[in-house]
């Protein structure tokens, strides 16, 4: 008998998608109307023996309380933050998550979140599209990036291969993270407040933990300054979503541009109303090669977990 998996969400992979299907009796969640997914689940919670999820879905404590035979929970992400990882230990569920596989994306995101602020990338795409261009309506110069500091917060791999592009472009750059690495040829600043006080862009690449939450605050963009801009391709729990948009709608801060959120996918009007902001929907990740490759660790920490060997890519 194949072991019962509950997907949360769908890969984008059909491979990924098939493999499944042929490995496990799947429980596909997302295939069921909202309204009644409570009551299905109900129906298959007393057999699932494992749980694919994403690092924005996760799972809480009260959906693990509802498996009594839950074993592995895999996480189609890198980030746990939506995993109650104190309820999983404490009844020895295995957790995994998807390193490695995606940092390229995330960091191409990244770039591209800068590169758009940079240089007013929607307000041209407007522009063109409106007939600004034709009617001769004037057009301020943007800002170029060379010679500008790049703050990278987190600097883990998705941080390091920022920090890579970021040169690419002729840009200095620093980071910040409580514990520096050693064997890099890139500066450390002493805090978050130091490294935004000496960045153009602050990028935020850092994972969300409760130590991290809020700690982009109003003092720290402040300190990035009318032109600076942020930008996140990590958590939205890290920055102060309130502070942010106070400080945007004051000009104290230049620019944001933001693929993360306090509450996915409700993202605040007060945000979608200003000008000076780029605003993506947690795509950092959305490639067909990345997302093959990221399912394909899922299947495969599933596969090695049910066949009795070691994990590929467990959470400590
Ligand atoms: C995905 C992410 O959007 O890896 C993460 O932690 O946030 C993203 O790569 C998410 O996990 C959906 O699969």
């Amino acid at each position: 008998m194949k072991p019962e998996v509950l997907v949360m969400a769908a890969s984008p992979s059909a491979s990924v998608m098939a493999q499944l299907d042929q490995h496990f009796d799947c429980h596909h969640l997302w295939q069921q109307p909202r309204e009644q997914q409570a009551a299905w689940l109900r129906g298959v919670a007393g057999r699932v023996r494992a749980v694919l999820t994403t690092g924005a879905i996760g799972i809480d404590a009260a959906l693990l309380a509802q498996l009594p035979k839950v074993e592995i929970v895999a996480v189609n992400g890198i980030g746990t933050d939506a995993v109650d990882l104190e309820a999983a230990r404490a009844r020895g569920v295995f957790v995994t998550n998807t390193p490695g596989v995606l940092t390229d994306d995330v960091a191409d995101l990244a770039l591209t979140l800068l590169l758009s602020a940079a240089r007013r990338l929607p307000a041209l795409d407007f522009y063109v599209r409106t007939g600004g261009w034709e009617a001769g309506k004037p057009l301020a110069p943007t800002r170029a990036l060379r010679g500008k500091v790049c703050g990278v917060y987190g600097f883990g791999r998705i941080g390091q291969a920022i920090a890579a592009r970021a040169r690419a472009f002729g840009m200095a750059v620093r980071y910040f993270q409580p514990r520096a690495i050693e064997g890099v040829d890139v500066p450390r600043a002493e805090s978050l407040l130091a490294l935004a006080e000496a960045s153009d862009y602050l990028v935020v690449a850092a994972p969300g933990t409760p130590a991290t939450r809020h700690t982009v605050n109003a003092e720290v963009l402040a300190a990035l300054g009318p032109q600076g801009t942020l930008v996140n391709v990590a958590r939205g729990s890290l920055v102060d979503e309130e502070a942010l948009i106070a400080a945007l709608r004051a000009h104290t801060l230049g620019m944001a541009a933001l693929d993360v959120f306090a509450d996915e996918p409700r993202v605040p009007a007060a945000l979608r109303e200003l000008e000076n902001v780029v605003l993506t929907p947690h795509v950092g990740s959305l490639t067909v090669e990345t997302r093959h490759a990221m399912g394909q660790l899922v299947v495969d920490n599933l596969l090695a977990h049910f066949a009795g060997k070691p994990l590929l890519t467990p959470v400590a």
